[in-house]
Formats: structure tokens, sequence, C-alpha cells
């Protein structure tokens, strides 16, 4: 073990220094006034956050396993995943930054304590300077490490989940298809629902015609088309559950690792340093392309990093990432979106990556988001707090903010909030929506063109003030973390919290599947 002793202020400012280490401990004259912290993967919380609030767990267990990074869900302090800054004064910010795949950062009173999960040595950066030079720097780093997207400008997309979620058929797929009309959309693409089980990746029966054949549809306008699969996570009910009961993943006692629950029930992670599970992902992949399917969502990705003794005894993100390269290779040109991916791990392997929770067509669900202490859970407010402290990710990769709402219809967004939603998606470049288009208005319809040609100045104001073409965007109310300190019993927030989704996202869904079949 190499420990290596910083004292901050031997720190110039604009400047930087390169170490290799298994461990760094960067002391800190005084108490920051912020910590930043960065979220494992897509979903998990990336916020400025007051070191003197203790961490909250999430208080299901499930939710622990799908949105956090779960050695560290209990951890006393904070913990940041690779990457972490203190804010020391206005416009002095330390930022510590992992170049190795399992750096992770604590914050231990006047201390910053980086490592590296697997003890392994591990070069590190520390720079000091204004917010915007030191996130720039560990950026233009990760860069040389791991390499950039491939394509140059971000697709605009059509995604099928926020407004029909796993109800989707090909007719109502095929009625949405054609309603965009000459809309700027470069993708169209089938999210969820289309496979009868996750870990099954075959049309299901609400696709009798086949995958190819929708696939088909959809270049005939001129678009790629895009898939959904979730190629680490498999669900207990499948031929390969049973069959090859040995490629899921196992803890140190022999019991099968979850990766927690998606819309279905409860998933198990893939041991994807097998061989046959790579061979399986190789061939997944290549199926899928050549059904003609040439924009890819990787969805649920952590669960290949998940915690657990593994076939090849090696870092959970280095196995990780091997196996997103072998889908990578098995994707020849074909655009990746991760999602629910490890960030740092996923960098030069996907084209895009998800850089917050999902949204909905609300502000919040105060009973799983407040009441159980998950700012990691769907919710608009959630999705903005957290891909806003991503934007420094943007000269890497695509960063996806999630889709965009335009419908006044099944939306209880106000105005205001739609469209702080819709200056992130302008502010990333990722602009996607899921809007059906007999939703919108004639107006609506000419706000999605207008939002998907516009190309406006952007220039950062300060962390949370932009100006787009002139205008100023206030984002500050999205970045409270609201908490809870009354104890409400789980499953009363679980069952309000699904009240609301039933509300606001089964029954529209439901409502516009049943009139197209
Ligand atoms: C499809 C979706 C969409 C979405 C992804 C991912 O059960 N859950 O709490 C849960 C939360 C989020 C979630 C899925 C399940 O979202 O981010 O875009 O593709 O999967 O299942």
């Amino acid at each position: 073990m190499t420990t290596l002793l910083l004292d901050s202020e031997a720190l110039s400012p604009s400047s930087h220094q390169i170490f290799t280490a298994s461990h760094v401990d960067l002391n800190l004259p005084h108490p920051p006034g912020r910590f930043f912290r960065h979220g494992w993967q897509s979903w998990t919380l990336t916020a400025w956050l007051d070191p003197h609030e203790p961490p909250l767990p999430i208080r299901a267990p499930e939710f622990r396993a799908k949105d956090e990074d779960p050695p560290y869900a209990f951890h006393k302090n904070h913990v940041s995943a690779w990457v972490s800054a203190v804010e020391m004064a206005k416009d002095d910010i330390l930022l510590l930054g992992a170049l190795g795949l399992s750096g992770r950062i604590e914050l231990a009173a006047h201390t910053l304590k980086g490592f590296y999960e697997d003890e392994g040595k591990g070069e590190w950066i520390v720079a000091r300077g204004t917010e915007d030079e030191v996130f720039a720097r560990y950026a233009s780093l990760l860069e040389a490490k791991f390499g950039k997207t491939r394509f140059e400008k971000p697709p605009r997309v059509w995604c099928s989940w926020y407004s029909l979620y796993k109800w989707i058929n090909e007719p109502i797929l095929t009625k949405a298809l054609h309603g965009l009309g000459n809309l700027p959309f470069d993708v169209f693409q089938i999210d969820d629902g289309w496979q009868d089980e996750s870990g099954h990746w075959e049309a299901g029966k609400n696709f009798p015609a086949g995958m190819a054949a929708f696939a088909e549809k959809v270049k005939a306008t001129g678009r790629t088309a895009g898939i959904w699969l979730s190629p680490f996570i498999v669900t207990p009910n499948l031929n390969i559950f049973h069959e090859h009961n040995d490629w899921i993943l196992r803890d140190e006692g022999g019991n099968l690792v979850t990766a927690g629950r998606n819309w279905t029930g409860t998933t198990y992670a893939l041991d994807v340093t097998r061989p046959d599970v790579l061979d399986w992902l190789d061939k997944l992949i290549r199926k899928v392309v050549g059904w003609g399917y040439g924009y890819l969502k990787l969805d649920f990705l952590y669960a290949g990093a998940a915690v657990g003794k593994r076939h090849t005894d090696m870092p959970r993100e280095e196995a990780y990432r091997n196996a997103l390269k072998v889908m990578r290779e098995a994707a020849g040109d074909a655009y990746i979106l991760a999602c629910g991916a490890p960030i740092i791990p996923s960098l030069g392997l996907c084209d895009g990556i998800r850089i917050g929770p999902d949204v909905t067509p609300y502000w919040l669900n105060t009973p799983l988001t407040v009441w159980l202490n998950n700012p990691n859970d769907p919710a608009t407010q959630n999705a903005i707090r957290t891909s806003l402290h991503r934007l420094w990710l943007k000269p890497l990769v695509h960063i996806d903010p999630d889709v965009l709402f335009f419908r006044r219809q099944w939306n209880a967004l106000t105005p205001q909030e739609s469209q702080l939603l819709q200056d992130l998606g302008t502010l990333t470049g990722f602009k996607a929506t899921s809007d059906l288009p007999w939703w919108w208005t004639e107006s609506e319809r000419e706000k999605v063109r207008e939002v998907l040609e516009a190309q406006p100045k952007v220039q950062r104001l300060n962390r949370y003030h932009y100006q787009i073409d002139g205008r100023v965007v206030d984002f500050s109310a999205a970045i409270p973390i609201p908490t809870s300190y009354m104890d409400f019993p789980v499953w009363l927030a679980r069952n309000c919290g699904f009240l609301k989704i039933v509300r606001h996202q089964v029954i529209p869904a439901l409502l516009a599947g049943q009139f197209t079949r």
C-alpha cells in the first residue's frame, strides 16, 4: 500500500499534479464549504453537497442495489466515485480525480481520501483552479486514457419509454413512427417491452412480424432503428436462468447476486467474466445489429460490475469494461447509448451515456424520493439535478439527460418545469422525446421542430445559471435535495409512490395502447 500525503496549500492556483499511488490523503486547511459527490452510475446522485450533512442511506433495499454503489450505501462519510472536488473559497476549487477504474474518494473531516477499491496502484490528478478549469483538466486526462465518442453530433431520438412504458406493440409504434412525419428525428428507438423477458431477446407476442421487420419499417422513413436491451441482467423465469444457472453471479457465500428491481420484478446479474457469457453477449449484439438496428440503448449495465465472486478473479469494473468491449466490437458501426452505466468505465466504449435518473411527467414522487431518501429515483427534479452536475463530461461522450416533454396532455410538469428540462436538452445537445405525436397540439409540434433544429449560443454564467441565446436560465429550483426525518413505513412509501406512477404513467400508456390495436 502506498499512501501519498499531500497538503492542499502546496498547490498553487490554476495548477495540477499527477501521481501514482494506491491511496492519497489530501489534507485541507479547513473544512470545505461544499463537497462534489459524483455518483457511480448514470442514475446515482451527483451534486455539490453540504459536508456537514451526513449521507442518508436509501431506506428500501431494492433501490440500494439499483441506484447506488452498493458497497458504500451505508458508509458513514460521503464517498464519491472516481472524482471529487471541494470548494475552499469562491472560485477556488480543489479536485481529486482517479484515472483508474476502481477509484473512490471519501471526505473524512479535513481530508480527501482517495483509494482504489482493488487496493491496486493507479494514477491520480490533483488540480486547483476554478470549477471549469479543474473539471476540464480531469476530462482531458480521461479522454487521453479511455478515448471518446466516435460520432460528431448527438442523434435526435424518439424513444418509446416515457409515453408507452412496457405496453408497446407493433401497431402503436407504427402509428407513432408515421405520426412523426418530417420532424427531424434521426433515430426511432423501441424501448423495454418488445421482448417477453429480459434475457430472452426475441420478439415478444406484440411483435408477431419480428424485430427485423420493424427495423425495416423505421429505415424506410429514412431514420436509424434503435432498440433497448439490458444485456447484463436476467429474470428468474427464464430458461437461461435454469439451464445456465452457473452464468449468474454469486457472492462469497454462494448466493445469487440480485441486481435490483425493474418494472417486472427482481433481476439477477450475469458473471460477465465467463467465456460462455461473453460469447452469448457477442452473439446477442450481432443478432440485433443483424436485424437492422443501428442504435443500441444498453441498460442496467451496472449489473456487470456488481460485487461478487467471478469465474475470473478481477476487479469488478475491469470485468465490466471487458464485457462492454466485447459488445462494442460486436456492434460494429452501431451507436451505443450506455444507461444505468458506471460512468468512467464506460468511456471510449459507448457513444452516448445517460447522466441522470429517469425523467417523469411530474417534478417529484415525494414518497419514493423524499420518504425513502432516494434522490436517484425517477423524477424530473432528480434527473435535472444530477445531469446538470455532469455537463463537464460533454467533450468526451454524448451526454443524455433523458427525454424532454413537449406535450401538455398527460404531463403534470408546469410549463416552466417542462421548459427547464428542454433547456437542459439544449445544454447537453442530446435531444430526445417520447411524446406520442397525436398528444401534441400544432404549436407543440412546431416547438419540437424548433428545439430539434436550434443551435443556440450557450454560455455558462455560474454553477446554476446559463445564458441560452440571450435568455438567462436558472436551474436552482432543481438543486435542493428534499429529505424527510419522519420514519414513514417503507411499504407505505412504496405504495403511495406506486399510486403516483399509476396515475401519471401507467394509465396514459394503457389508454394510448387500448385504442391502437
Ligand atoms: C426500461 C427503462 C428505460 C429507462 C431506463 C431504465 O424499477 N425501477 O425502479 C426502474 C427505474 C428506472 C428504470 C427502470 C426501472 O429505467 O433508465 O430509460 O429504458 O429502464 O425498463
